[in-house]
């Protein structure tokens, strides 16, 4: 076929940011604009004789760009792509996907938990063959190649069909392989799960524990049907709007309390012990069942605490724990009781994979509701959501008169390690002039020494501050540095407020704010079992005058974050 090198010029930022290039779909639209940023990615890999995966969750935009990508990548020497089908792949189906037919690696068209549709948003991301997202290197690269493109090559050809199953010749020298997007996902994850035991406690208990799984239209819903209703046998009641839609029924999908409501209301209305709902990619999750919400914080703790319920874990032994810089440090109360080894890496799921390459990290999650383990080298919702059912099996098992619910697991659990409260205030789409003043603000008090041993009043007794310092993340198998990952408060009581600018939004600054409060076993029931908010109220007054951030974010007025998780 002929190879066209069509002319262009560079476009201001097309640098990657937590996770993969993220910008509204008229950007995206522009001339040139997604064909540059993927010939750069092709400028770094090289693709000569490799086999690629695209996958995504199937947002507006994805189609066009799938053959944008064919036509791209067959001019610059691609062999083979290996395609989800109606360019479907959740991020956690793609990672799996890489890694077992060993591609070189893969393009995700996805924005995760940002809305879709032609005024929002749309993304790509590049992950490696390890099937985790490119490590910086690899995404500062590309964005240099991005500054000084001239040109990108394509092939004509037809677009191919992405509905039909089968392999295909696109051109002379590159196949296409479309694969069933579900299939590879549920063997993998029947591989890691005790499904028999799942099953005999969900149909012994089908009166008494109820499940409701919630697709928000994302690309989970089909995964979801195939586990729930396939695989586990439960009714097809037990998920809802498991259509995935290219704008998510103009919905958010991000499963929090906030943007999940279609979950939080039917779980509330129908008293569903337990319910989940995923992100628009697949890789978060969120547990919410009746009265019991379960921060992300503890539900990796609890599923490390429980990792040997698991045949996964069982037989494979559990090699380290890991959790991102702001998530609460309930999972390194474990690691210390048990005796593995841990770590604390900067926000994003790349930093978790050298880790798991290197053998030395099982189970990980970020209090952005991320939850995973080296099965693969991304999150991943819907295995948390087995993890959770797995968990609660075999806890049941042992308890044939009495039911266990998710409030049971997590106050057994806080009864052994104490508890962390945790919360995260998101100020999103703020003047970004008003966030760098916060940042600058804590720069200079970290520098002069101002706050040091400073004492705080709030309505629930006072906070010292003990330190301050911006993140620094060292990698330990190569070295490799990030600095500037948060900046990190810490109190005498233990206590620790971090604040950070979010790197997947798509316009304006984002804050993010998180507030962690360690509560002893010893503090007895009624305070390790207080309402989150309660919990934290003090320690948020304190944060919120010390970081002056009404002043910078509101001008001087009260401003309420957007949302809180
Ligand atoms: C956010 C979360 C982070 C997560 C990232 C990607 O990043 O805080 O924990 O890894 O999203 O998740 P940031 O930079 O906006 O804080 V996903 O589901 O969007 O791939
Ligand atoms: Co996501």
């Amino acid at each position: 076929n002929d190879i066209t090198t069509v002319p262009t010029k560079p476009f201001d930022g097309q640098k990657p940011g937590t996770s993969g290039l993220r910008k509204r779909v008229k950007v995206f639209q522009q001339e040139h604009y997604t064909e540059n940023f993927i010939q750069a990615i092709f400028d770094v890999i090289e693709p000569q004789g490799s086999t690629l995966v695209i996958g995504g969750d199937g947002r507006y935009f994805s189609p066009e760009t799938v053959q944008t990508i064919l036509k791209i990548g067959a001019a610059n020497g691609v062999s083979k792509f290996i395609v989800g089908k109606d360019s479907i792949l959740s991020t956690p189906a793609a990672s799996n996907v890489i890694r077992k037919y060993k591609a070189k690696g893969g393009i995700l068209l996805t924005a995760s938990h940002n809305p879709g549709g032609p005024d929002k948003d749309f993304g790509i991301k590049y992950n490696v063959s390890n099937g985790g997202p490119a490590p910086e290197g690899v995404t500062d690269s590309i964005y240099e190649k991005t500054k000084t493109i001239e040109s990108y090559k394509l092939v004509k050809a037809d677009p191919l069909d992405l509905s039909k199953i089968g392999e295909f010749s696109f051109t002379k020298s590159t196949s296409v392989q479309i694969i069933d997007s579900v299939a590879d996902y549920v063997e993998m994850l029947e591989s890691i799960f005790d499904f028999p035991l799942i099953k005999s406690f969900l149909s012994s208990r089908a009166n008494e524990f109820r499940v409701l799984f919630d697709g928000l239209h994302g690309v989970t819903g089909p995964y979801a049907e195939a586990m729930f209703v396939k695989v586990l046998g439960l009714p097809k009641s037990s998920v809802q709007n498991c259509v995935p839609l290219p704008d998510f029924g103009g919905g958010h999908p991000d499963p929090n309390m906030e943007y999940a409501r279609t979950l939080v209301d039917a779980v509330e209305k129908d008293g569903i012990e337990f319910g989940a709902a995923s992100d628009g990619d697949g890789d978060r999750n969120m547990i919410y069942g009746k009265n019991a919400f379960v921060t992300p914080s503890d539900s990796v703790a609890i599923i490390a605490h429980w990792a040997d319920v698991i045949p996964y874990f069982k037989n494979g032994g559990v090699k380290g724990l890991a959790r991102s810089m702001p998530t609460s440090k309930a999972i390194d109360l474990v690691a210390k009781k048990k005796g593995f080894e841990y770590f604390e890496v900067p926000t994003g799921w790349k930093f978790f994979g050298n880790l798991m390459d290197a053998g030395r990290l099982s189970i990980c999650g970020e209090e952005s509701f991320g939850t995973g383990s080296d099965h693969i080298r991304e999150k991943d919702g819907l295995w948390a959501v087995i993890a959770w059912l797995n968990i609660l099996a075999a806890a049941n098992a042992k308890s044939p008169n009495k039911l266990i619910g998710i409030n049971d697991l997590l106050y057994s659990f806080y009864e052994i390690y104490g508890r962390s409260f945790f919360s995260r205030y998101d100020y999103e789409e703020v003047p970004s002039e008003g966030a760098q003043k916060l940042v600058d603000h804590l720069n200079d008090a970290r520098e002069k020494g101002t706050l040091d041993n400073s004492v705080h009043a709030s309505s629930a007794g006072s906070f010292t501050v003990s330190n301050l310092y911006d993140f620094e993340y060292k990698d330990p198998v190569d070295g490799s540095v990030s600095k500037k990952q948060g900046q990190v408060i810490t109190f005498s009581d233990g206590s620790r407020v971090v604040f950070r600018l979010s790197g997947t939004g798509s316009q304006g600054a984002t804050v993010r704010m998180y507030v962690e409060r360690y509560v002893a076993p010893e503090a007895g029931e009624a305070e390790l079992r207080r309402n989150t908010a309660e919990g934290l109220k003090g320690l948020i007054e304190v944060a919120l005058k010390l970081s002056k951030l009404d002043e910078f974010l509101g001008g001087g007025k009260p401003i309420k974050p957007t949302v809180i998780t």
